[in-house]
């Protein structure tokens, strides 16, 4: 089985790619996880991409797609989770290509629904988390950060809904719950 995690910043994509991967043994393609670990690289792309992310603007599609058709060649037996990919219709229909390309399919898109104010809440108590543990806390996990990171959903990431719902691919999920009320609604949304 392949799915995309669809949703806002802070909706708990992440969360339930993980909870995903404990339960049916998928493998997480996250973006957002391959572009931190390029920033950390102190690669051309790492330095180019930090900048963007930290304003929380979107990276280029060309970027993004070319790091999941390198995972897309490793192939997945527990089928893959797309973790915040894609973001935009371009990327969606360069998915579609790849998928075809190997030979696989795409099983359903997981909306998470969560209001804004709660988004904000959310990411801005990962930061104080991050800081009390003496971490350092995401350069994007600030209020500042997520009215752009916001705005670009709604621009470019959002439209993605009508985009599946119109290829009968759409399961939309409450993500205000519990993070096990939410892995259990995806389960039944899933097993649907
Ligand atoms: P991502 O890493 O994808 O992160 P995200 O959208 O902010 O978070 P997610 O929805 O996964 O929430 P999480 O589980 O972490 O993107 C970061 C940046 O990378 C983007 O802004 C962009 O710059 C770049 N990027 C990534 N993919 C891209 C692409 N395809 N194209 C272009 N650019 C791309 O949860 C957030 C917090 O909420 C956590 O603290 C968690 O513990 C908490 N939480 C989760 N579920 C909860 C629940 N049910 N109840 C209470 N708290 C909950």
């Amino acid at each position: 089985m392949n799915i995309i995690l669809l949703g806002p910043p802070g909706a708990g994509k992440g969360t339930q790619a993980q909870k995903l991967v404990e339960e049916r043994g998928m493998v997480q393609l996250s973006t957002g996880d391959m572009l931190r670990a390029a920033k950390t690289s102190g690669t051309e792309m790492g330095n180019m991409v930090a900048g963007v992310m930290a304003r929380g603007e979107l990276v280029t599609d060309e970027i993004v797609i070319g790091l999941i058709r390198e995972q897309l060649q490793n192939g997945s037996e527990g089928g893959f989770i797309f973790d915040g990919f894609p973001r935009t219709l371009a990327q969606a229909d360069a998915l579609g290509e790849l998928l075809d390309e190997f030979g696989q399919n795409l099983d359903a898109v997981i909306e998470l629904q969560v209001e804004d104010d709660i988004l904000v809440a959310r990411v801005v108590n990962r930061a104080k988390e991050a800081v009390a543990a003496g971490q350092s806390a995401r350069a994007d996990d600030t209020a500042e950060a997520m009215t752009t990171r916001l705005m670009e959903y709604y621009k470019k990431t959002s439209p993605l809904i009508g985009y599946y719902h119109a290829k009968g691919q759409l399961k939309s999920v409450d993500g205000l719950g519990t993070m096990d009320a939410v892995q259990a609604d995806i389960a039944a949304a899933l097993n649907d």
